[in-house]
């Protein structure tokens, strides 16, 4: 053992003992130099200053979550303007055009989740999933990039969150496909920071002998990684003020929509969500509501059912307004709550989770059980702290169709088909000739790569001068 490593350990076990968590080094003397290592970097990797105060609230006893006194569904703005908010919308599209031309607004994805519903064994966003190129995730969002440069003379600046178990094959994967054409200046990849998972009793678990049970912190957990990281700093420096954010798993999410960037600029909010109608009432996606006239996500499993069923007098469902996790966040709000000053945090959700571990030979346990707490923040949890938030609803089939599950509702099955539909319908939207078989699907597979155009408009725009197609074969236009 070298010096180093031997005072490094004299220090953490001084300190486990001190905190009650001298466990984690129990194996010590049984590991070898490398997974002694290992153990040290996963202690690094913990805050223990931040955890140790949950453990009373989250870990060995925990009040249920507050319900709201008051909930009422939230004010929005329409997917389609009408015509008392024409005016409005076309406005806040300019706007919102003006503010990317202006290079103010970046792109941000989280990718640091662990997909493990999906089953895939790798960074989420190298899943392939266009139907005729079967190009994966973070290349259809490159594009997006691409095409907002093609349109608006401005390649729009990425910010990436990965975690440390998925960083190095993340940026491998970038690296191996030269970016998918933006170049490796345009992207800034930064890790977020892991929780461990608690045994009932408050004692932090060990995964193996030598690994700590970590795990992401959560996507709320973005907003500070972008400000440990140094990519507020980056922003900073480039002028950008608005960050657009998506999740990883949605190939048809606008990267940079400028009409959502217009009217949250517009309305001075400085966090800004898309919403879509729920697919039936029980659908996993957390719901907008004004909880105590604070705009708020409440997740799926936090909404009573009787609320999630509920229905206005003309029979439409109450709360509607189903999370598709698209914001738009100014970067000074994301300062202000990161700050080393900062009064108001993002709250811990806990889940029970069967989490594998060791007895005390270290000896592997695979619960059948949840046998351990895990605490993460959620980024939808900041927009009550925010000012004036709005809520910009969206059309499911153009902008949602996640792939989360291996099979069933939203699997690459149902992406691919949504990808398909929707490259049809901009097809249609241009005169263009899209035969369906019995079941009314398009007849032959179409993909159109965002680079290519990035809504039925811009296909229009791109396509003129071209005689209407008639999609008789796969049709690829990339
Ligand atoms: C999320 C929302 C849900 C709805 C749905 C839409 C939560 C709790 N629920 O459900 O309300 O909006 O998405 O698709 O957010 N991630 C990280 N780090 C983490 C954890 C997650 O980067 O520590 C990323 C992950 O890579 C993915 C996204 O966050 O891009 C969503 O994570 P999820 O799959 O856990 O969220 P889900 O599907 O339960």
């Amino acid at each position: 053992m070298t010096t180093a490593m031997e005072e490094k350990y004299r220090a953490y076990s001084q300190r486990l003992c001190e905190i009650s968590q001298a466990h984690l080094l129990a194996f010590w003397p049984q590991l070898s130099e490398r997974e002694r290592v290992q153990l040290l970097d996963d202690l690094d990797q913990i805050d223990f200053a931040r955890c140790l105060p949950l453990l009373d609230t989250y870990v060995r006893t925990h009040a249920a979550a507050a319900v709201p006194q008051h909930i009422d569904p939230p004010p929005s703005f329409p997917a389609e303007p009408g015509p008392t908010h024409a005016d409005l919308y076309a406005r806040a599209r300019r706007a919102g055009e003006q503010a990317i031309r202006a290079g103010r607004v970046a792109a941000f994805t989280v990718a640091g989740g662990q997909g493990t519903r999906l089953g895939f064994d790798g960074p989420k966003g190298a899943y392939c999933i266009s139907p005729i190129r079967n190009a994966p995730l973070f290349q259809i969002f490159a594009e997006g990039l691409l095409g907002t440069e093609r349109r608006y003379g401005r390649r729009p600046r990425w910010y990436i969150m990965t975690s440390p178990a998925n960083h190095t094959e993340t940026t491998a994967f970038f690296a191996q496909h030269a970016f998918f054409g933006l170049s490796p200046d345009d992207v800034l990849f930064f890790q977020q920071r892991q929780m461990p998972a608690f045994l009932p009793d408050g004692r932090i678990a060990l995964a193996e002998p030598h690994r700590v049970a970590l795990s992401p912190d959560g996507h709320g957990g973005s907003l500070r990684a972008l400000a440990e990281s140094g990519a507020l700093a980056d922003m900073r420096r480039r002028n950008i003020d608005v960050v657009s954010y998506f999740q990883v798993d949605n190939p048809l999410v606008k990267p940079i929509d400028p009409l959502f960037v217009g009217l949250h600029l517009v309305s001075d909010s400085e966090m800004s969500s898309k919403a879509v109608a729920k697919a039936h009432d029980l659908e996993r996606v957390g719901v907008f509501a004004l909880a105590d006239r604070k705009l708020t996500v409440i997740e799926y499993s936090d909404l009573p059912e009787d609320l999630a069923r509920a229905r206005n007098p003309d029979g439409t469902r109450r709360f509607d307004a189903g999370s598709i996790a698209i914001h738009v966040l100014n970067r000074e709000f994301v300062e202000r709550l990161t700050a080393p000053a900062a009064t108001v945090q993002l709250p811990w959700h806990r889940a029970e989770k069967k989490v594998p571990t060791v007895d005390e030979h270290g000896r592997p346990l695979n619960p059948d059980k949840p046998n351990a707490v895990k605490l993460e923040m959620f980024v939808f949890d900041a927009i009550p702290l925010a000012r004036n938030p709005v809520v910009l609803f969206t059309r499911r089939e153009e902008e949602f169709s996640p792939v989360k599950n291996a099979t069933g509702d939203d699997s690459p099955a149902t992406t691919r088909r949504d990808m398909i539909r929707r490259a049809a319908r901009w097809l249609e939207h241009c005169g263009g000739m899209v035969p369906r078989g019995t079941d009314g699907e398009p007849a032959q597979p179409i993909e159109i790569s965002p680079a290519f155009a990035l809504d039925a408009d811009d296909l229009r725009q791109q396509l003129t001068n071209r005689p209407a197609l008639l999609v008789g074969a796969p049709l690829l236009l990339a």
